[in-house]
């Protein structure tokens, strides 16, 4: 639960004490959504009539789960993974922005994923579903990222190359841009959004992006409306659009400003409650209350359609 204010919880000082939320009635919603985070927006193929059919709806408690009054289940807050990974000097929030990085390089964190037999892949990953792809560093071009696509899949995050760990904070405007091109004129969709935990939320939307045979730098901006996420990924979605090789180089998503209609960043973050205090146990040092709640900025995180 992330309160009015935008502020997520940093721990369970910051929520109301267990078992909220689920001292509430709540509600079990059914529906046939057409498009969303997860799917994307329809489109020409997209049928114009169908039809869901429920079979029966159940709800269990899990005896196992069952917690007594006051004592939280243990929670890792995923919205707030402490410490959000820094942005480079020049305010790239992408690590390993040229693909060269070499294993050695101090700021190559052990446990930063690669991509598998490509060299200077530090902190990239890859993901497929029914698509598939060869990588390479092309030494040729720079060390560019060489995505050989030799089955599309049936979907654009069939070939997804992606960048994890993005700290991307509420209120801001932020610019994605990179180099890019292919052996042939195709689109792909570039997305800078949440992980799971956020049900794929689409921060930036989803950007088509026309590539050429030339390389060019393409650019897009975006503002964040969710609540800050400091594991945003940045993915470049290459499925379903024909196959051979397209080259990516020179990654930057940085914030350039605020979004519109965004209070300006505090200095410090710092929890907040818009529960009267004091409460009955003695509220952390840094609780306090809320800032008035804001306009244009919605405090809760984007849901799943
Ligand atoms: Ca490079």
């Amino acid at each position: 639960m992330v309160e009015r204010g935008g502020t997520p919880p940093s721990g369970d000082a910051d929520l109301h004490p267990w078992p909220a939320p689920f001292d509430q009635p709540f509600y079990v919603l059914l529906n046939l959504a057409v498009g969303g985070n997860f799917d994307g927006n329809p489109d020409a193929t997209t049928p114009s009539a169908a039809e869901m059919r429920v079979d029966y709806v159940r709800v269990y408690g899990l005896e196992a789960e069952k917690q007594p009054a006051g004592q939280r289940p243990r929670m890792t807050y995923p919205w707030t993974p402490v410490p959000a990974r820094p942005a480079l000097p020049d305010g790239n929030l992408v690590y390993n922005p040229s693909f060269d990085w070499a294993d050695t390089d101090p700021r190559v964190t052990p446990g930063a994923p690669r991509l598998e037999g490509v060299s200077g892949s530090a902190f990239w990953t890859l993901f497929t579903s029914d698509g598939k792809v060869t990588l390479s560093s092309d030494t040729a071009a720079d060390n560019a990222l060489k995505a050989d696509i030799t089955a599309p899949g049936s979907v654009n995050y069939a070939v997804q190359v992606r960048q994890d760990g993005l700290n991307v904070e509420a209120g801001g405007k932020y610019e994605v841009s990179f180099e890019v091109w292919a052996a042939q004129p195709r689109a792909m969709m570039v997305k800078v959004g949440g992980g799971p935990n956020r049900g794929y939320a689409a921060y930036s939307g989803e950007q088509t992006v026309q590539i050429g045979t030339a390389k060019a730098r393409r650019t897009l901006t975006f503002d964040m409306k969710a609540v800050t996420d400091a594991a945003a990924r940045l993915e470049f979605n290459l499925g379903n659009a024909g196959v051979g090789p397209v080259w990516l180089d020179n990654v930057v998503v940085k914030r350039v400003g605020n979004a519109a209609g965004a209070r300006p960043r505090p200095v410090t973050a710092t929890s907040c409650t818009t529960r009267a205090l004091p409460r009955t146990a003695p509220p952390t040092p840094a609780l306090r209350a809320c800032p008035a709640p804001l306009t244009g900025v919605p405090g809760r995180a984007a849901r799943v359609a």
